[in-house]
């Protein structure tokens, strides 16, 4: 008896650590390799994860996070949907004493102490980055450029800072102006709905640049452009934001003009983080995979090296 009641403590000793994960959705390719990365990561590292998929509904994320209070996970981590609307359920979590990571998207909370640290890429730089890309592409060209944008979902911390951090660049240029801007919800199929409302305009007023958040909104687009009869990368530049595999390819044939990366592959850091909590180590409060752009030269390569 005595012996059993030791080695029972022992198996309690090695219990795997338990993470809740509330993903915001399935969307794009990019949440699918998000998603993928998360779970293949905690197989790799021996934890247990708990993943919750909101679809696109912050209510449905404070339930899952409700829910991993319940079961009294270690670690919780959120995908947040959108950036506000988050203190409330944060410090119900801060009450249960379960430390939160935040992940991919960003919250927009008074008190940062509510969560341990944001691991995800930085949005403003990618849309600088974008930015940056279509001023050389254009230095020849005179204006007026008209640039039509399509904006990923409502209120994302993604669609907010890439929208800012290309038009502090842009701005540059006062012959260069977002004539159309509207939200797409970063899917394929509201992508080529959208374009299609945008390329309702007398001639005179089409955009030349497409400005996509994300890489399925691009892919829809560049279909509603075709069926327009108009040559997506050439009468209209397309710049979009992930470096999906078909992304590239369509970068590599040349109907894309270029790609700004996002790493979703937030796995393992995910779970290095939790570790490290439950070690007790203390971490920074950002973490930000580096990250680069891919423009057609670099397409063919590119793609051979690109996981999702
Ligand atoms: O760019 C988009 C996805 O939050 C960075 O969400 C992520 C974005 C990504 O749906 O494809």
């Amino acid at each position: 008896q005595e012996w059993r009641r030791t080695s029972g403590e022992d198996v309690r000793a090695e219990k795997p650590l338990v993470i809740g994960f509330s993903q915001l959705g399935s969307e794009s390719a990019w949440r699918m390799a998000n998603t993928a990365s998360v779970r293949e990561a905690a197989k790799e590292s021996g934890i247990s994860l708990l993943l919750e998929n909101a679809e696109q509904s912050q209510p449905k994320q404070f339930e899952a996070v409700r829910e991993f209070i319940r079961r009294k996970v270690d670690v919780i981590a959120i995908a947040p949907v959108v950036e506000s609307g988050w203190s409330g359920i944060l410090q119900e979590a801060k009450l249960a004493g379960i430390p939160v990571v935040i992940l991919d998207r960003s919250v927009n909370v008074e008190d940062t102490s509510l969560f341990v640290t944001t691991i995800g890429s930085d949005f403003y730089e990618e849309g600088v980055k974008a930015g940056k890309y279509l001023l050389d592409r254009m230095q020849n060209q005179a204006g007026p450029i008209r640039i039509a944008e399509l904006q990923g979902t409502a209120g994302s911390s993604p669609s907010i800072q890439r929208g800012e951090g290309f038009r502090s660049v842009v701005k540059a240029r006062t012959d260069m102006v977002i004539t159309q801007s509207a939200p797409a919800d970063f899917t394929e199929n509201k992508g080529k709905e959208v374009m299609q409302e945008l390329l309702q305009v007398p001639v005179e007023e089409r955009p030349q640049v497409l400005f996509a958040h994300n890489d399925d909104m691009a892919i829809g687009a560049i279909e509603a452009i075709k069926e327009a009869g108009l040559r997506p990368g050439k009468d209209i530049v397309i710049l979009s934001v992930d470096g999906s595999r078909s992304a590239l390819q369509l970068l590599n044939d040349g109907e894309l003009n270029a790609v700004v990366e996002c790493n979703p592959l937030l796995g393992p850091l995910l779970m290095q983080a939790a570790k490290e909590i439950m070690a007790g180590r203390s971490l920074p409060k950002r973490m930000i995979p580096p990250e680069d752009i891919f423009t057609q030269e670099r397409a063919e390569h590119a793609i051979q090296n690109r996981k999702f």
